[in-house]
C-alpha cells in the first residue's frame, strides 16, 4: 500500500496549534494503524502548486497514490473506506457515520466557526448565539441518549464531530453535561492524543527552522 500523504502548513502561529484540521487526518491514520508522512506547503505565500491541489490555500489535503483530495471531511471519508475502525462495513453503520460526518460539518461547524469568529473578533452582541445554542441543545439530546453518534461505537463520525466540539470558547459557553461527557469520551482516546502532540511539535520545529533562517 503506497504511504499516504499528509500536508500542513509548515508553520502556525500559536493559536490555532493542536487545532489546524490536518489534526483531524492523522488521527484517523493513528486510529486505523495507518502508514502516513506529513509534509509542507508555506503558510506565508502560499503558491500556485498549493491552490492547484486546494483551491481555497487551505490545509489540510491528502495524497493518496495518484489520488489527491482536499476537505478533511472528504479527506476523512476516503481514509474511512480504507478501514473498518473509521466506519463499519454495513450499508446501515456506513450511511449513519456518512450522515454524522457531515452533519459535524454541515450543522454544527457551519455555525460553531461563523459565531467562534464574531467571539474571537469582539462582537459586541453575536447575533449567532440562539442559532448555535439550538444546534447545541439538539446535539445534547442525541448524546445524552447514546455513547457515539453512529452503530454503537467509535467511528470517524465521533472523530470529526469532537473535534469541532472540542474548541475551547464553545466548552466555555453553557456547558452541557452530554456534549462535555462525550468531547471527554472521544478525545480520550490515545490516537488523539498522539495526533495532537505531534502536530504541536511539528508547529515547534517549524518555530525552530524559522528562528534559524531568521539568524542565517
Ligand atoms: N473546510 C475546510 C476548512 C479548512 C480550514 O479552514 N483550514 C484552515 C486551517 S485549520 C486554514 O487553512 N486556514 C487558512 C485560510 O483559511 O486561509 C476543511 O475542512 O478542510
Amino acid at each position: 500500500m503506497t504511504k499516504l500523504i499528509l500536508w500542513t502548513y509548515d508553520w502556525v502561529p500559536p493559536p490555532p496549534r493542536g487545532f489546524v484540521r490536518d489534526v483531524r487526518l492523522r488521527w484517523a491514520c493513528e486510529e486505523a494503524g495507518l502508514a502516513y508522512e506529513v509534509k509542507t506547503v508555506p503558510f506565508e505565500g502560499r503558491g500556485p502548486d498549493h491552490f492547484a491541489r486546494q483551491p481555497f490555500g487551505q490545509v489540510p489535503f491528502l495524497t493518496d497514490g495518484d489520488i489527491e483530495i482536499f476537505e478533511s471531511g472528504a479527506c476523512l471519508l476516503h481514509l474511512a473506506r480504507k478501514s473498518e475502525k473509521l466506519m463499519p462495513r454495513d450499508a446501515a453503520g456506513e450511511a449513519a457515520t456518512t450522515q454524522w460526518l457531515l452533519a459535524a460539518l454541515n450543522s454544527i461547524e457551519m455555525v460553531s466557526v461563523p459565531w467562534w469568529f464574531l467571539e474571537v473578533t469582539g462582537a459586541k452582541e453575536n447575533k449567532l448565539t440562539p442559532w448555535l445554542q439550538m444546534r447545541l441543545d439538539h446535539l445534547e439530546k442525541v448524546l445524552s441518549e447514546r455513547e457515539w453518534l453512529a452503530s454503537d461505537r467509535f467511528t470517524a463520525a465521533d472523530l470529526l464531530m469532537a473535534d469541532v466540539l472540542r474548541v475551547g470558547k464553545l466548552r466555555e459557553f453553557n456547558q452541557r453535561p452530554a456534549i462535555e461527557a462525550y468531547v471527554t469520551l472521544v478525545t480520550s482516546r490515545p490516537a488523539f492524543a498522539k495526533a495532537r502532540a505531534d502536530q504541536l511539535a511539528h508547529f515547534a520545529a517549524g518555530d525552530a527552522a524559522r528562528a534559524h533562517n531568521t539568524q542565517a
